[in-house]
């Protein structure tokens, strides 16, 4: 096996690198005319889109982890090893969900990178829902990709050993603890990394920064996160790390991949439609419009997600229990256990859902890294609208999660604390 040396990849020498690769060969018919665009926007990486000009169809997207956190720079250091994690999840991913991840042309642990099909006819979910843009079959992708993700890698489905090897190849020490501290700390102690819009009055800081019981609960959830190994998560499944346009989706950017708590990638879905829905009081008075048409389909699709992700994952793990010898419980001796098993299972879930997705509002509120739905808001005083009430809503929801029991009942708690047709 040729070792290459790691180097950093720029605009002046992607080509040749490129040109040397056999999988690039297959695709570009040649290397002396491609347009190079560095295009990352995310906190940690290098991203360029590479197109042959003389024939646009020849086109991929190279991503490449370098040894440092690209958003603060070289000063604080991170190892490169978060490639092989983003690279082994899409593998995994792609398997089952062939169609809602991209697919992968060439990998390299050397380098720590990953060339794969450029989604050039979508955009990040995120800016699309900021401009008001509906999308149909999101709710149906996203709970597919959730379903199958979670359940495939779990202990429900996998074999006992088989499950403990994948535990313990997927073990991502250093981007789990940007999580353990970004989300679950350090917005919540006041941290010298926090970032407070001026017009966020200290009241509602203090609210998630001064009450025990919310301290408590968060510190709960951040024990799940670094105790519940249930499934292979994509580790940072906000709405910046899907791709769609009105037929497809995409989710993309598993480097924050490991084995944890199954409510972590399913609450940081829907926690950030919720945010989405608080920035869209203003940002469809802004436009010009009636909020309500809007904030509507973003609640509809929250609630769609939970749902259709809920039945999809039950049909499953009754499709394999009905066809295995050895289903996790055991025999069902009287043919109702297993139901037994599987609802409070799903309660349990959803709890933790909850749970997360408030700690996942929270911090995008008073921590280092902001959500532009809301950060975005031109206006100050509207800005710290939307903020107030996500650290609101955040607040019920992570203290009442086991409280809760359907996400209409969410809903009615998101439209409680911003009706859904606006302030004005
Ligand atoms: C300091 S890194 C901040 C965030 O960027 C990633 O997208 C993750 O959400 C991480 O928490
Ligand atoms: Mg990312």
């Amino acid at each position: 096996m040729h070792i290459m040396e790691y180097r950093q990849l720029d605009i002046d020498n992607v080509a040749n690198y490129m040109r040397e690769l056999p999988e690039m060969q297959a695709i570009f018919s040649g290397f002396d005319n491609l347009d190079i665009q560095e295009v990352g926007d995310g906190n940690l990486n290098f991203v360029f889109i590479v197109t042959n000009k003389d024939k646009p169809a020849e086109t991929v997207v190279l991503k490449q982890a370098v040894p440092f956190l690209r958003v603060v720079g070289e000063s604080w250091p991170l190892s490169r090893e978060r490639m092989n994690h983003e690279v082994r999840a899409l593998k995994f991913q792609q398997d089952l969900c062939p169609g809602l991840v991209p697919e992968i042309y060439y990998s390299s642990e050397d380098m720590s990178l990953v060339i794969m099909q450029n989604l050039k006819d979508h955009a990040i979910l995120r800016g699309e829902i900021i401009q008001g843009k509906v999308f149909p079959h999101l709710a149906d992708h996203v709970s597919t990709f959730l379903a199958k993700t979670l359940f495939f890698s779990s202990d429900l489905y996998l074999g006992h050993d088989e499950k403990k090897e994948q535990v313990g190849k997927t073990i991502n020490i250093e981007l789990c603890k940007i999580t353990e501290d970004f989300v679950f700390t350090h917005p919540f102690e006041d941290n010298e990394t926090n970032e407070y819009n001026d017009a966020l009055s200290k009241e509602a800081i203090g609210s998630i920064q001064r009450d025990p019981a919310l301290r408590a609960a968060v510190a709960e959830m951040k024990y799940a996160f670094m105790t519940k190994a249930e499934s292979l998560l994509h580790g940072d499944m906000h709405i910046g790390s899907i791709m769609a346009n009105a037929d497809d989706t995409y989710v993309i950017d598993p480097e924050f991949s490991f084995y944890g708590p199954m409510g972590f990638d399913v609450g940081a879905y829907v926690g950030n439609l919720f945010l989405s829905y608080f920035s869209h009081d203003y940002r469809q008075r802004q436009m010009g419009n009636d909020p309500t048409e809007y904030r509507g389909w973003l609640l509809e699709i929250a609630e769609k997600s939970w749902v259709q992700f809920e039945e999809k994952f039950l049909e499953l793990w009754r499709a394999h229990d009905a066809k295995t010898d050895a289903p996790f419980m055991g025999k069902d001796l009287d043919g109702s256990s297993a139901e037994a098993f599987r609802s409070a299972f799903m309660k349990r879930v959803f709890a933790d859902t909850i749970g997360f997705a408030a700690c996942k509002m929270m911090r995008r509120i008073v921590g280092l890294a902001k959500v532009a739905d809301i950060a975005d808001i031109d206006n100050a005083e509207e800005r710290a609208r939307a903020e107030e009430n996500a650290l609101k809503m955040g607040r019920e929801m992570i203290l009442n999660r086991d409280k809760f029991t359907s996400f209409s009942e969410l809903v009615d708690l998101a439209t409680s604390i911003s009706p859904v047709g606006g302030s004005n």
